[in-house]
């Protein structure tokens, strides 16, 4: 008997450590009190193995002057940054070398230590986080100039911090739009236990082979254009707008493929290939790392069983497919109890006429390595597709798919936290993001479009400027500042995330940094059912600003019915709700979170959609600023100079730009 469990641990043991895409690097056990990893952030250039280019052809890549590929061998598959094969090579930031960057994954409660360089020749850089509290060490959640300055090329920064919770994070750049470049990467933080069973890490987003993230944030301000022609947007299946970003490929774990949109055929790249074994289960923790396009994911002839989201357990629900928005994870499990064969595992995204798909392989041992032929599941009115996290309430009817939105789920019994309410200890706030404004329609929360301070705000904070203030900020207007909310030490907070008024129309993805939050309600837009299409805001909200709802900023919005104040709000889930750290506020919608202001720090919120936050849709949480501990000796800091004088002269240089 006690053999039999010590065999298994044993086993366990041998067999997670043989799975080289599960083990990460730097070989951090569960025994080390410590972790400590070595990441270089340096420009690379997809599709070259060293100096040659390379070729792809029938999923494999060969050297550039290959005239046969019968008679040659393929190029190491992992020697090559392929993305979606494009033969022009595209400009990344790669972590050690890779995109995604090598896995980090550690044990719960170790103390954790990240020497980060940055090699690239003219950019800065910065490494947060994602999902990481970041308790006690606030200036450690890797944001530019709100908890840290950003590394000037050549630079090292030492991150320390504690591996809390456990679950399925990520890091990633934070400064501008970096993260499209490729510099982001899984951070796992493990149970010091061993595993149930075996995993893989599913790390996916959009790509476009041409632009760098700076030239797609130009673009999606100032438009696309295309033999003469100018290019519009396409649309989510509620009739949702997606901001400009064209779409080539999905990839997992930086593989994918391009298709050309007027055959239908690919190019041949290679993909991502997972393997498992007939009879086991396996849990795969999916990472969306992408700059704007949700995901549908499913797994064809596999039933998903989801089990975590950012980090936290719930009750386990089945569905054919789920949704996933930049910056969120979704765990799931499988059950490889199918024939030995190769399986599609695909993710599109939820755009009109468009079939935009990244996808990988799941093989089975034993099968031939060929690409599948599987088809996805046909969901009929017999046989519905449940798909979780939708950010709209229907499908079109005729497509037989069945929402269950996030505020559908429930924590895991194990999960019993609350937000309790101590009187006079509850603060509550509305907070809207969206794109209001008329001839100026930046990215903004509650009509204050983020301006980046200057310095690290908040570990040199008698030198910041910018507050929001009136007359320039205020109900029906839009102002540019360095927006912050306060929070106090020991309150319960409640935040009513909406996206309604003139300012809506996109559904956005907001994290929160250095919390995890209870998500307690959830309330949609109108739709009509038959064609899943937007009607109208969700009334609960009262806009208030305008008498014409629909050309209200939203900027102070309250609950329509003044007894739902102080908490009040009807069908809270207040005992099983799920906790997140990144949820969809959809468009004409709104989200309640609730958390406990027990971590003082100053945290970025922002919509993930890389675009979006680049464009101002932010604002950072000042939370009990008195308690915030003083940061490490010889902390760096940075200013203009002379310190402050930006803050005396009118910013003149700000454009009026024109809608996403
Ligand atoms: C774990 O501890 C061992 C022994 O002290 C050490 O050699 C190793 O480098 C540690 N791993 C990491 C990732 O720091
Ligand atoms: C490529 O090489 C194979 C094997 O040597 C040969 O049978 C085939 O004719 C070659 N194809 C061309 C186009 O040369
Ligand atoms: C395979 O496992 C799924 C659960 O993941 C189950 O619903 C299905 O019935 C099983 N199929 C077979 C053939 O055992
Ligand atoms: C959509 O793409 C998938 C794979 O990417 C392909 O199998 C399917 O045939 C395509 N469907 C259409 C309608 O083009
Ligand atoms: C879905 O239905 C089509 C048409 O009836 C059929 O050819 C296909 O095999 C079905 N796919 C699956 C996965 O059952
Ligand atoms: C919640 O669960 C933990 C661990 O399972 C237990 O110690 C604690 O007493 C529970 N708290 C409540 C309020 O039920
Ligand atoms: C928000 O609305 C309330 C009620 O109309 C009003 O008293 C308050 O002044 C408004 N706040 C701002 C900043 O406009
Ligand atoms: C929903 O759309 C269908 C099809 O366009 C239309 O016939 C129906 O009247 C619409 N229902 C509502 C409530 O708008
Ligand atoms: C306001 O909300 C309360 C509590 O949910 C409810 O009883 C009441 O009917 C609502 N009033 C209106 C006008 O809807
Ligand atoms: C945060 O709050 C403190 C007071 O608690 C204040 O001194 C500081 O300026 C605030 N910082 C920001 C960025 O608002
Ligand atoms: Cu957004």
């Amino acid at each position: 008997m006690l053999c039999g469990i010590l065999c298994v641990i044993v086993a366990n043991l041998i067999r997670s450590t043989a799975n080289e895409m599960v083990d990460g690097f730097g070989n951090c056990q569960m025994t080390n009190e410590t972790c400590e990893f070595y990441l270089e952030i340096e420009h690379k250039l997809t599709m070259m193995r060293d100096k040659d280019l390379v070729f792809p052809y029938e999923g494999k890549l060969y050297r550039y002057d290959v005239v046969n590929v019968t008679e040659a061998d393929p190029v190491p598959l992992d020697e090559v940054i392929s993305a979606d094969g494009w033969e022009e090579p595209r400009l990344v930031a790669a972590v050690n070398g890779k995109v995604p960057g090598p896995p980090i994954i550690v044990y719960q409660g170790q103390t954790v230590i990240v020497h980060v360089k940055n090699k690239l020749k003219s950019q800065t850089a910065t490494i947060h986080w994602h999902g990481l509290h970041q308790n006690g060490t606030p200036w450690m959640d890797g944001v530019p100039f709100v908890t840290q300055c950003p590394l000037h090329p050549g630079q090292i920064f030492t991150y320390k911090f504690k591996a809390e919770p456990k679950g399925t994070f990520w890091y990633h750049s934070h400064v501008g739009a970096q993260r499209s470049m490729g510099t982001f990467g899984a951070f796992i933080v493990r149970e010091k236990k061993v595993l149930e069973m075996e995993e893989h890490i599913l790390v996916i987003n959009d790509w476009n082979h041409d632009w760098d993230s700076d030239l797609a944030h130009m673009k999606m301000i100032y438009g696309i254009y295309e033999g003469r022609k100018k290019i519009s947007g396409t649309k989510s299946l509620d009739g949702a707008f997606f901001s400009l970003f064209k779409f080539h490929a999905g990839l997992v774990n930086g593989r994918g493929r391009y298709y050309d949109e007027k055959t239908g055929h690919h190019n041949g790249a290679p993909l991502e290939v997972f393997e498992v074994e007939q009879g086991k289960d396996y849990r795969f923790r999916v990472i969306a790392a992408g700059v704007l396009y949700p995901f549908r994911i499913s797994v064809d002839n596999h039933p998903l069983k989801i089990v975590a989201s950012d980090g936290y357990d719930l009750d386990l629900v089945e569905a054919e497919s789920f949704i996933i928005n930049p910056g969120e994870r979704f765990d799931f499990v499988i059950t490889a109890n199918q024939t030995v064969s190769n399986y599609w595992i695909r993710a599109l995204s939820l755009e009109i006429d468009k079939n935009h798909t990244a996808e990988a392989i799941l093989r089975y041992k034993g099968a031939s390595e060929q690409e599948p032929v599987t088809q996805q599941k046909n969901c009929t009115s017999s046989d519905l597709c449940i798909v979780i996290n939708c950010p709209f309430l229907h499908y079109p009817s005729h497509e037989f798919s069945v929402c269950k939105t996030f505020n559908d789920l429930k924590a895991a019994s194990s999960d019993n936290s609350t937000d309790p309410i101590e009187p006079g200890k509850f603060q509550e706030f509305f907070l809207n993001f969206a794109f209001p404004g008329t001839t100026f329609t930046p990215g903004s929360v509650n009509g204050r479009e983020f301006k980046v301070p200057s310095v690290s705000v908040m570990t040199q904070p008698n030198e910041w400027n910018y507050p929001c203030k009136e007359p320039e900020c205020g109900e029906q207007k839009i102002c540019t500042c360095t927006h912050a909310l306060d929070i106090a030490n020991g309150d319960t907070v409640q935040m009513v995330l909406t996206n309604m008024g003139k300012g809506r129309g996109w559904s956005h993805p907001v994290h929160l940094h250095g919390h995890s939050f209870h998500v307690v309600k959830m309330g949609y837009a109108n739709y009509n059912e038959t064609t899943g299409k937007f009607i109208g805001d969700n009334l609960d909200v009262d806009c208030r600003g305008d008498t014409v709802r629909d050309d209200s900023f939203c900027n102070n919005a309250t609950w329509s019915n003044v007894s739902w104040n102080d908490g009040n709000v009807p069908n809270l889930e207040l005992e099983h709700a799920p906790r997140k750290d990144t949820i969809i506020v959809p468009t004409g919608g709104y989200t309640v979170i609730r958390f406990q202001a027990d971590n003082p720090g100053l945290w970025y919120f922002h919509c993930h959609i890389e675009l979006h936050n680049l464009d101002g849709m932010v604002l950072m949480i000042n939370e009990s600023f008195a308690e915030v501990p003083d940061p490490p000796a010889n902390f760096p800091q940075c200013h203009n100079f002379p310190p402050g004088y930006i803050s005396e002269i009118k910013d003149m240089t700000h454009e009026h730009q024109d809608v996403q």
